[in-house]
């Protein structure tokens, strides 16, 4: 079989700008990259073959900058999105840099803060559908504590429940037609972070007052900090109708957010999730958000977003394969068979006599299925 791994649009990658412009700082050490605009990066992602861009409000317009200044930046930024054939799905907010956000944002005591970071999102939600973004994510980076002593965590989520349904409320009011998609992390900036996982904003979207609006955002490598299966989260995500975006990445559980390039870990728990998101007919966009390696150059950083993409696709590719496969077939349709019945009535279910041990007496045969998956995924199959 001929396969050449080639991106195409129909594939749906994008990346961030801070992702490609990733400058290497850690907080050990400054960059090692120099410094890209915002359209010579979107010049890089045609280059690799990208199908879109998105943004956090100043990574592309500078906080500081005038109304001229933004206007120019954003009729430049749009030109060479159209001159390169990129689009841009997604728009987001950054409420995380800024020393003024160093309590949180939509979860700070000071009620000025909560104001503002609710204003500099709307601001932001202008800007991404000035571009036509129809997906805006929420990463709630700072709202998080290292004191418990500084607030009660229901209030946090009392705050954060009025922003989103006021930001829902603009949605409405004009029009932009966004659907929020709500990322999780467990910690990192902060010791502490509200809704650390998927599944604690699944429960928490529905209690907002438009919760059709809103779903969420996994990322792989925030699952997997707290040693979660991020398969799991998409699935259920997914089953919930809440899969609005995902963000790709990968990541050794149990350390710092490491954000690196997609299936270079964790490549049996990526095979998994891209043979669901293939399988159940995933509509949005794969999302890469991660970065190169601090020792790369912008080459570096090519083959770093390159490889992204070849990786999904060679696991899409090896998703099909197992699914073709007749010995694997068989196993499972024999699993298939005892998959029989209904509960029926309680007097039915109370009435019928099961046998435990003949029940628990015949193998199930997963240590073959499983080997027989590790075949197709070492391409020996
Ligand atoms: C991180 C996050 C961010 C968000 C981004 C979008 O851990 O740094 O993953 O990269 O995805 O801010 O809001
Ligand atoms: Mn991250
Ligand atoms: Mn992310």
């Amino acid at each position: 079989m001929l396969n050449n791994y080639q991106p195409k649009p129909e594939h749906k990658f994008t990346f961030g700008l801070w992702t490609v412009g990733n400058r290497g700082a850690d907080p050990f050490g400054t960059q090692v990259r120099e410094k890209k605009t915002p359209v010579e990066l979107v010049e890089l992602l045609a280059e690799v073959g990208a199908y879109g861009v998105n943004f956090h409000d100043n990574d592309l317009v500078p906080i500081d900058a005038t109304a001229s200044e933004r206007n120019q930046i954003v009729s430049d930024f749009k030109k060479a999105c159209s001159n390169n054939g990129i689009k841009v799905p997604m728009a987001t907010v950054n409420l995380f840099y800024e020393p003024v956000f160093r309590d949180g944002a939509f979860t700070a005591n000071d009620a000025r803060v909560r104001h503002y970071a609710i204003q500099k999102t709307m601001r932001a939600m202008e800007l991404g559908a000035e571009f036509g973004a129809e997906i805006f994510v929420l990463w709630g980076g700072r709202e998080g504590v290292e004191t418990d002593a500084c607030r009660r965590p229901d209030e946090a989520i009392k705050r954060l429940r009025e922003a989103i349904n006021y930001l829902c409320e603009y949605n409405i009011a004009q029009n932009f037609g966004y659907k929020f998609a709500m990322e999780a992390k467990p910690n990192e900036p902060r010791a502490d972070i509200y809704m650390p996982t998927t599944t604690a904003y699944m429960a928490f979207i529905e209690t907002l007052d438009h919760k059709e609006m809103v779903g969420v955002n996994p990322e792989v490598a925030h699952e997997q900090m707290p040693g979660l299966s991020m398969y799991h989260a998409v699935a259920q995500a997914w089953e919930a109708g809440k899969l609005f975006h995902i963000d790709l990445n990968d990541q050794y559980p149990g350390r710092y957010d490491q954000d690196l390039r997609f299936g270079s870990v964790s490549v049996k728990q990526m095979f998994w999730m891209v043979k669901f998101l293939e399988d159940v007919g995933y509509e949005g966009m794969r999302h890469f958000d991660a970065h190169a390696y601090r020792t790369e150059d912008y080459e570096g950083v090519k083959d770093f977003a390159r490889g992204c993409m070849r990786t999904y696709l060679i696991l899409k590719e090896k998703g099909e394969r197992w699914n073709a496969d007749s010995e694997i077939q068989a196993i499972l349709a024999e699993i298939e068979e005892t998959n029989k019945g209904s509960l029926g009535s309680f007097e039915n279910l109370l009435a019928t006599e099961f046998d435990r041990h003949e029940l628990a007496s015949k193998g199930l045969q997963y240590e073959r299925l499983d080997q027989l998956t590790m075949d197709v995924i070492f391409g020996v199959r």
